[in-house]
C-alpha cells in the first residue's frame, strides 16, 4: 500500500454547506466523547443545531439569488424516518444495491482493509451496513462513530454494544464536517478506517466533498484507509425515478424541510404553495432537488419578507452520481488515491477504498 507519514489523527474540517455555500474556514470545537454511554451523568455536548444557527443559515439562502436551503437541516426526527421510508422504495435503488454489493463483497472488502482497524463511522448509520462491516472485519479493536445526534448516538451504540462486546465502542458526538479529535482505543490499533458509506458525500458540493476527504486523509494517516459508498452514473431515467418515486415519500422528505422551518424558526411557509421538483443533469452528474413555487407568494422569516414568483425556485439538494474518472479526480484533490474499489453486478453502486497520496 501506497502511504505516507502517519499523522496526528486531530483533525480541523469546514462546515457543510454554510450560508454563503463556500467552504469556510475549520474552527476548533469543543470535543464531545460518549465513550460510556451507558453513565446517565454523560460528559457530552448536543451539538442539534440551534434555532438561530437554522434561522441564520435560512436567511442566506432566501437573499441570495437563485434561492437555496441547506439539504442538512432536511434530518429532524420527521425526516430521518422519511428518509428511512425513501431506502425501501422500489424506485430508490441505492440502499438494497449497496447492501446487496456488500453481502456479494464483504470478504474481500475486509482482506483489503486488515486485522485490528479502528472503524470510524461519519454519522451513526442506520445500523445494518455497519452491522455487516463489523462483521467482516478481522478482529476490529474499536468503533467510533461520529454523530451529532445524541439520541441517534445513543441508540446505536446502546445496539451495537450488546451485538459486538467484543469491539470497544468510542463514539462520538460531533458534526463530522468539522473538527473532532479521535479517542484513542485501549487495544493498539494496526489502522484507523473511516466509513462514509450511502453516497452521502454526493450531497456535499465538489468544494465541500474536498474539503471533507482532506480530513479523512488527516484522519487515516499512513497506514489508515476510508471506505466510501458512491452512487455511479447511469441510466438517467432510473435515477430520476429514485428521486421521485409514485408514492410521493420523497415529495414529503423535501416538503418537510419547509414544516421544520415553520416550526423552529416561525416562517410561515404555505405547504400547498411548493412542490418538490428533482432532476437529473447529466452534464453535471448531479440530481438537483428544488422547491417551486406554485404561485406567486409572499414568506415571513422574522422581520423579513421573501417574494416568490411562479415556478421560482428553491435548491435543496445536491446528490452526486459519479464515475471511475470522477470520483478518482476528486480524491485526487483532496491527497487521497483509490487503492481498491468493488462495484455492482449492473455497476449501479460502488465502494471505494483510499489511502493518502505520498
Ligand atoms: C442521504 N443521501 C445519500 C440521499 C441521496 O440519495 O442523496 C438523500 C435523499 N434525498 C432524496 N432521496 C434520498
Amino acid at each position: 500500500m501506497n502511504t505516507c507519514f502517519d499523522q496526528d489523527s486531530r483533525h480541523l474540517a469546514p462546515a457543510h454547506q454554510g450560508s454563503s455555500r463556500q467552504v469556510s474556514t475549520a474552527e476548533r470545537f469543543a470535543k464531545v466523547y460518549a465513550s460510556d454511554l451507558s453513565q446517565d451523568d454523560l460528559d457530552l455536548t448536543d451539538l442539534h443545531p440551534t434555532r438561530a444557527d437554522i434561522a441564520r443559515d435560512a436567511l442566506a439562502g432566501l437573499v441570495h439569488s437563485p434561492k437555496y436551503l441547506s439539504s442538512k437541516y432536511f434530518y429532524d426526527a420527521r425526516g430521518s424516518q422519511l428518509f428511512e421510508a425513501i431506502t425501501r422504495l422500489p424506485e430508490y435503488y441505492p440502499t438494497r444495491t449497496e447492501i446487496a454489493l456488500m453481502e456479494a463483497r464483504l470478504p474481500e472488502i475486509a482482506k483489503a482493509i486488515g486485522r485490528y482497524a479502528h472503524v470510524v463511522e461519519y454519522g451513526s448509520g442506520s445500523g445494518r451496513k455497519t452491522r455487516m462491516l463489523l462483521d467482516a472485519l478481522a478482529d476490529p479493536v474499536a468503533y467510533t462513530p461520529i454523530e451529532i445526534s445524541r439520541s441517534a448516538l445513543q441508540a446505536s451504540v446502546g445496539r451495537l454494544r450488546a451485538e459486538f462486546p467484543h469491539i470497544q465502542m468510542l463514539p462520538v458526538c460531533a458534526d463530522f464536517t468539522r473538527s473532532v479529535e479521535l479517542p484513542h482505543s485501549t487495544r493498539t490499533a494496526a489502522r484507523t478506517l473511516v466509513y462514509f458509506p450511502g453516497s452521502t458525500i454526493g450531497n456535499f458540493t465538489a468544494d465541500e466533498a474536498v474539503a471533507l476527504l482532506r480530513e479523512m486523509r488527516v484522519t487515516i494517516g499512513q497506514r489508515g484507509v476510508a471506505l466510501i459508498g458512491i452512487d455511479l452514473q447511469k441510466d438517467p431515467a432510473l435515477i430520476e425515478a429514485a428521486y421521485n418515486d409514485a408514492a410521493g415519500v420523497t415529495a414529503q422528505f423535501t416538503l418537510n424541510l419547509l414544516t421544520r422551518l415553520n416550526r423552529e424558526i416561525g416562517s410561515d411557509f404555505d405547504l400547498d404553495g411548493f412542490r418538490h421538483r428533482a432532476r437529473y443533469d447529466a452534464n453535471a452528474g448531479r440530481i438537483d432537488t428544488y422547491l417551486v413555487s406554485q404561485r406567486q407568494q409572499s414568506v415571513h422569516v422574522g422581520q423579513s419578507t421573501f417574494d416568490f414568483a411562479p415556478d421560482e425556485t428553491i435548491h435543496v439538494e445536491y446528490s452526486h452520481k459519479y464515475t471511475d474518472t470522477s470520483f478518482a479526480e476528486l480524491a485526487a484533490l483532496a491527497g487521497l488515491h483509490v487503492i481498491d474499489g468493488w462495484n455492482d453486478s449492473r455497476s449501479w453502486f460502488g465502494l471505494r477504498l483510499l489511502a493518502a497520496r505520498c
